[in-house]
């Protein structure tokens, strides 16, 4: 039998990965794609031009997280094995600016899903992209029993989905799942994330296209790890044996300045001289550190991060400095 996914989020950086990984595991893959007067697909429209057999495979509708409508439709029309509900406002800066568009998309979309699924008496496996900005205040390491505390509109939002996936798991006997995500990058990730800007910053440096790199916070230490890996992790968590919440991350702490100097070191620069601060990049509260414990997903899933912050930012330079060459 043919499985059937819904992924929600499919033209961002997870969301592609995973339509890739469902797609070679022979998964007939539906995505939620938002209308956009511009173009939004160009992290998807490749793989079924590398592909076209696996992109006949490949489905995109249109919909959105705050028209419950349109999720309830879709799940009717689709009936999914899994789901998995990746859509999400993720710029927590941005939250800040759009506290109740984020609470919408990102908490109440969620349980808009949940219940188009429910209502729909489906047998279906439902993952939840929760994320380590739910831990917020408490210091790391942090783990699945890990007290939360946000520190954002959108960890706040965040943390009523986690709660109401799991609910549904315990209310309505539902396979919910919870991943509790730390930070995790790759070449498809957002320009406005700070390893996309550092990484892209950094090639055009190197080209003379630019002399000077403008952030906010260098202190803050996070747990970086490889997009492309913890995709595989998501779907371990719906093929388990029970629905739990499980934390995803490399263990390896490491500061804003750091991913900095290793980024620039890689093309021979000394990052002292182009970074500079603003306050404009500065957030009203602070995460200052996450660091994952993701010891249960190891032992239970067989799953561990191969690659860390600094491969990452080599493999995320090299990317960017390829893409220049491309562009030119
Ligand atoms: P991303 O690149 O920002 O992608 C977000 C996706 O959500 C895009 O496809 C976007 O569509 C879609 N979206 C946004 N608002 C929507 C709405 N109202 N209705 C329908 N679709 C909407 O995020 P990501 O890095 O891939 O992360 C995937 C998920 O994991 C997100 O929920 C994020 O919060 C969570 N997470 C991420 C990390 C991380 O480090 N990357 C860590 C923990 C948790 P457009 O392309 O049209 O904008
Ligand atoms: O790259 P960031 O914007 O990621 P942040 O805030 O950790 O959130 C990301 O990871 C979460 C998982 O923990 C996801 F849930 C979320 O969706 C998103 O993917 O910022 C990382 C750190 C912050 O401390 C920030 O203050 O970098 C600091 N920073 C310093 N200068 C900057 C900048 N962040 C951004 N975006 N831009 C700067 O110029």
């Amino acid at each position: 039998m043919t499985k059937r996914a819904l992924i929600t989020g499919i033209t961002g950086q997870d969301g592609s990965y995973l339509a890739e990984l469902l797609l070679s595991k022979g998964y007939e893959v539906h995505g939620l794609v938002r209308r956009s007067s511009s173009f939004n697909r160009g992290r998807i429209d490749p793989i079924s031009e590398a592909d076209p057999e696996a992109g006949k495979r490949l489905h995109l509708h249109y919909g959105d997280m705050t028209d419950g409508v349109s999720l309830v439709n879709l799940v009717r029309t689709i009936e999914p094995h899994e789901v998995y509900n990746l859509a999400a406002q993720s710029h927590v800066k941005v939250s800040f600016e759009m506290p109740e568009y984020t609470a919408s998309a990102d908490a109440i979309g969620t349980v808009r899903l949940l219940e188009a699924i429910r209502s729909a008496n489906l047998e279906c496996r439902f993952y939840q992209a929760s994320t380590s900005e739910m831990f917020g205040a408490t210091p790391p390491p942090q783990g699945e029993s890990t007290a939360f505390y946000p520190r954002s509109p959108y960890g706040a939002a965040k943390l009523y989905a986690h709660w109401v996936t799991v609910n549904y798991r315990e209310a309505y006997d539902m396979f919910a799942v919870s991943g509790i995500l730390f930070n995790h990058e790759s070449p498809r990730r957002g320009e406005t994330f700070v390893t996309r800007k550092i990484t892209m910053a950094v090639a055009r440096i190197a080209a003379g296209l630019q002399d000077e790199l403008v952030l906010g916070n260098l202190d803050a230490v996070r747990d970086w790890g490889y997009a492309k890996e913890y995709v595989e992790g998501m779907w371990r968590m719906l093929q388990h044996d029970a629905p739990e919440t499980f934390v995803l991350g490399t263990g390896v702490g490491t500061s804003v300045r750091e991913f900095c100097q290793t980024s620039f070191e890689h093309v021979g620069l000394d990052w002292q001289k182009y970074v500079t601060h603003d306050d404009r990049y500065e957030r009203p509260t602070e995460v200052d550190a996450l660091i994952a414990d993701p010891s249960k997903s190891r032992d239970v899933l067989g799953w561990e991060a191969k690659t860390h912050a600094t491969d990452l930012a080599r493999l995320m330079v090299d990317a960017d400095v390829e893409a220049l060459v491309t562009e030119r």
